[in-house]
């Protein structure tokens, strides 16, 4: 058990005072009792490493007070027990091969956990001096099937679209607690409505192509599915009031290790339990389309621009494809950080070629970017060691980010009559990591790798058996290929002859 100190206004105010070492930044010294302007849903580490560090920078330079963050947890009350006792204080732990740094945020002023809490959390969504909802609640967080849509049939969005329907009537129950991010929302938004529908802006931060929009799309969607009585007045509501900018999201952010947090605290002087960890890289691109104020996040270094797709499809399609194909080629290698993995000569090759003749042409002419540029700039930042990036943690969640990250750049190589062998390998890469972490036979740094995902059931159902057929019964049977995709031999042949190689060879 530490002895040190525990970070919170109290003790920030002393070290300040004795003198903080250069390679801390304390937060603004502003008023922070303000209404918060944010709500924010899914207050993981991703959301502490960027947009809020984005919100406090431009909190600090223009001195506006109205951007605090009410933080919303989703499966655990984890992080409420670890910024409550902190007055929402948490440092920000950069690291790269030569510096280390750490920012401390003051942004958030509240951590609400929905399964104690839901009155609390649609409060604050409905509340007139909230004017930004944002999320990030991971690809799996929006329940959506294969095709983008509303998965209907996922148990825990049924449940909600029940709850929402009677919120949407005024019938709900506020201890009913929802069971998706989308249903709370979606049952949060409608509180809004149902108490004066002031306009506000849904800003969604997850990795998903076209987000904004995408969930545009899919809470119509939702709320068209709803026999309430009041849903069409909803719907006109949404379209009228409420704002879904897209975004482009870039942080590497590590999960947070006790040897990370003991850095920090040497540094700092106090103990940290919401410490996060991240490259010193960030960037954020904001469609500017907003239903009312907004923090002046390019005040920060923020992108405020029309569009913003060409950064999103060259960040999900160049930085993230890389990302998933390192970390199951590495994983399946035995390398435990990306680092190791990029680092070795064989996988460095492959993500070359994986980048320059599949997810390069797939874009198309970008203007606004030198992709080149940003491929070695991708690459750097993946061989930085320090943050400690594991393959494990980039591998999770493979069925959610597949079709963002491998499958679409696929399918554009094919309707431009080119096969893309990189992607298909990055495929079969992915196969075999299914079909080892199912059978309990994969290490890596001395510890057994589970399959963790949403679909771990049904992935691993179709993966065990014989290797025979292993390509095509997860391409017919995983219900992530979309069909044009499952339909091509071309794709097919390639992915099967990957797997062929791959397994014969350690790669
Ligand atoms: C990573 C991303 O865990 C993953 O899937 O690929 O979290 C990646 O680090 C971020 O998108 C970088 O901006």
């Amino acid at each position: 058990m530490t002895s040190l100190r525990r970070l919170n206004t109290s003790t920030l105010a002393s070290l300040t005072a004795a003198g903080l070492p250069d390679a801390v930044r304390a937060p603004a010294p502003l008023d922070r009792t303000a209404a918060p302007g944010i709500v924010h849903l899914g207050i993981g580490a991703f959301h502490r490493a960027h947009q809020a560090v984005f919100t406090e920078a431009a909190a600090a330079a223009t001195g506006d007070d109205r951007w605090g963050i009410v933080g919303v947890t989703q499966r655990s009350a984890g992080v409420r027990g670890q910024l409550a006792p902190q007055d929402g204080l948490y440092g920000v732990l950069g690291l790269s091969d030569g510096e280390t740094r750490l920012d401390l945020v003051g942004q958030v002023r509240d951590v609400l956990f929905p399964a104690e809490q839901t009155a609390d959390v649609l409060a604050a969504i409905a509340a007139p001096t909230t004017h930004v909802v944002s999320l990030t609640v991971t690809e799996k967080g929006y329940r959506r099937a294969a095709g983008g849509g509303p998965d209907l049939a996922d148990a825990a969005l049924a449940f909600d679209l029940e709850v929402l329907s009677r919120e949407i009537d005024g019938a709900a129950d506020a201890a009913v607690t929802s069971r998706s991010a989308v249903g709370l929302l979606l049952r949060g938004l409608a509180h809004r409505w149902h108490g004066g529908g002031q306009p506000v802006s849904v800003v969604v931060c997850d990795n998903l192509m076209d987000n904004g929009p995408q969930v545009e799309a899919l809470v119509h969607a939702i709320v068209d599915a709803s026999p309430a009585a009041g849903a069409a007045s909803l719907g006109d509501w949404l379209r009228a009031s409420v704002a879904f900018p897209a975004t482009m999201v870039d942080r590497i952010v590590p999960a947070t290790t006790d040897a990370h947090r003991a850095t920090a605290s040497a540094l700092l002087g106090a103990s940290d339990a919401g410490l996060v960890v991240a490259e010193p890289f960030m960037q954020w691109v904001i469609q500017d389309r907003f239903a009312g104020p907004r923090p002046a996040w390019e005040e920060a270094g923020a992108q405020l621009t029309e569009d913003v797709s060409a950064y999103e499809h060259t960040k999900l399609r160049i930085l993230n494809g890389t990302h998933s194909a390192l970390a199951y080629l590495g994983a399946l290698r035995g390398h435990a950080l990306i680092a190791d993995a990029v680092a070795d000569p064989d996988l460095h090759a492959f993500a070359r070629a994986l980048i320059d003749e599949d997810a390069i042409p797939s874009l198309g002419s970008v203007e606004e970017i030198d992709l080149a540029a940003y491929r070695e700039s991708v690459l750097e930042r993946f061989a930085n060691a320090a943050i400690g990036h594991t393959t494990v943690q980039i591998a999770m969640d493979g069925s959610q980010k597949l079709p963002i990250r491998f499958l679409a750049t696929a399918q554009d190589r094919l309707a431009a009559g080119a096969v893309p062998h990189a992607m298909a390998r990055a495929v079969a890469a992915w196969m075999l990591y299914v079909r080892a972490t199912t059978a309990g036979e994969l290490e890596v740094a001395g510890r057994r790798v589970e399959l963790d995902d949403p679909l771990a059931a049904r992935l691993g159902g179709l993966a065990v058996g014989p290797m025979e057929g292993l390509a095509d019964r997860l391409v017919s049977g995983s219900g992530i290929f979309p069909a044009a995709l499952a339909g091509d031999d071309r794709f097919r042949d390639a992915v099967r002859s990957a797997v062929d190689d791959l397994q014969g060879a350690t790669v």
